[in-house]
């Protein structure tokens, strides 16, 4: 079992990471801004480092400061949340190099997932269904990619390698448009991630986004935990999610499940991991792989009563997972809105100091937040300052919970989101379950 643990990160996440690694006895090393030293879990730490000023480039993203911190207390591994450096295969490198245990995949299963090419092709041949397109990158033959998007069909979407979520993506929706929109991609692609290389694939007009939480241990032992519905956002902000999505078949689950599993056997992975699936006419499309754990992981958490982040320790730990796939039982539905310091019109960022908070309770009720009175929102980090989970035997009693709770949530002082949740799961299309990516852009008029 690790002995003390870095937290590479801040806010909600880094709470959720201390208190797992409270449970297990793991002792932790807050790293942290100077403007965060009030942070919850900074407090609760057992010890705190900081690690920089304010801008993330020079605190949260500063790989030798981080790495410097777990050396001075003697930390033994380091968690990176999400964001930040999560997904930063150089990062999980050094770390390592380091002498220390990197909380998540290995760094070579990182990079390949992180090349959106490389992710699809170890998918494809994997056997797990992707969205139908380009085999590997496109070159600069203008014939041959008239020829792959009239084979294709239009629309389709031209997507940067070194992209993804959301990033670098342009869609064409008849040929007089092809070339230009690959070059155009290309040079954005070029000055946004260094590398303009572009694949191509066929556009789903109004898909859900459905993802499958994975968890693999270092002794060959690989399970799924289910799907998540994430379709509900803007502008790729991901709003509401739920588990399970609404309307999916036990087979369905079962039989993704199974091809997740096995890819996952396939490419060695390790830790937690996310397959991020489009879901159109019930048939799925494999677009990328998250290797980190995500916001939403709670409504996993909540529908198989497993805590994914001390599942992460353990497997850090050498230790194997605790459960067999045969153990895993879903049961009744579990929703999250993401708690924002934005204002509900114009989703403009409203950071200050909260005067007045109190969290929503009851049964089902989960408020994953790192906020309390007094607290200041600080304006140099993302917005969200809190999620609030609700639980129940039925979707229906899940939105029914997620309502009381939200009209009981008080924060005062700054702006949130909050109306803009009430008037979601009180929307009737909502209710009635399936609405896709697009919908709330639609419902928003945007
Ligand atoms: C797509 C797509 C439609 N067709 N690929 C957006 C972020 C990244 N995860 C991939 N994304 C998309 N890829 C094909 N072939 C639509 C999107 C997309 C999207 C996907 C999931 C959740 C929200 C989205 C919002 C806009 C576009």
């Amino acid at each position: 079992m690790l002995d003390k643990v870095v937290i590479a990160n801040r806010g909600e996440i880094a709470l959720r990471i201390l208190r797992a690694c409270r449970e297990l006895g793991i002792k932790t090393v807050a790293v942290h801004s100077d403007i965060d030293r009030n942070l919850m879990h900074v407090r609760l730490a057992d010890e705190s480092v900081c690690i920089g000023p304010a801008a993330s480039a020079e605190s949260y993203l500063n790989i030798p400061a981080i790495i410097s911190a777990a050396e001075v207390t003697d930390a033994v591994a380091i968690h990176p949340g999400y964001g930040f450096l999560s997904e930063n295969a150089d990062f999980a490198e050094r770390v390592e190099s380091s002498g220390f245990t990197f909380i998540g995949p290995r760094p070579e299963t990182i990079r390949l997932m992180g090349d959106k090419i490389s992710a699809r092709d170890a998918m494809r041949k994997a056997g797990v269904p992707c969205v139908p397109g380009s085999e590997g990158p496109i070159d600069d033959s203008q014939d041959a990619n008239l020829r792959l998007a009239k084979q294709i069909g239009y629309p389709v979407i031209i997507k940067a390698a070194g992209g993804g979520g959301g990033r670098g993506m342009r869609v064409v929706h008849a040929e007089g448009a092809l070339l230009s929109s690959i070059a155009l991609t290309r040079a954005e692609a070029l000055s946004a991630f260094g590398n303009d290389t572009v694949y191509m694939e066929k556009y789903l007009e109004r898909p859900r986004h459905i993802e499958f939480q994975v968890m693999a241990d270092n002794h060959g032992n690989t399970i799924h935990l289910g799907e998540r519905d994430c379709s509900m956002q803007r502008r790729h902000q991901k709003i509401i999610e739920e588990a399970p999505a609404p309307d999916l078949t036990e087979r369905q689950r079962s039989k993704l499940g199974s091809l997740v599993v096995e890819a996952c056997k396939r490419i060695g992975y390790c830790s937690a991991g996310t397959f991020e699936f489009l879901y159109e006419d019930g048939e799925f499309y494999f677009i990328e792989m998250n290797t980190r754990v995500q916001v939403e992981h709670p409504v996993t958490e909540m529908v198989t009563g497993i805590d994914i982040v001390k599942q992460q320790l353990l497997i850090a730990g050498g230790e194997r997972l605790t459960y067999r796939q045969k153990d895993i039982q879903f049961r009744g539905h579990a929703i999250e809105c993401r708690i924002n310091a934005e204002d509900p019109n114009n989703f403009m960022p409203s950071p200050g100091t909260i005067t007045h908070f109190h969290s929503p309770g009851g049964p089902g009720i989960r408020v994953d937040s790192h906020v309390y009175n007094g607290y200041t929102v600080p304006p140099y980090y993302d917005s969200m300052i809190g999620k609030l989970i609700a639980f129940g035997d039925t979707r229906e009693a899940a939105i029914r919970r997620m309502d009381g709770a939200l009209s009981e949530a008080v924060v005062e002082g700054i702006k949130t989101n909050i109306p803009l949740h009430r008037d979601i799961v009180n929307d009737a299309n909502f209710q009635r379950g399936g609405t896709d990516i697009h919908y709330l852009e639609k419902k928003l008029g945007l």
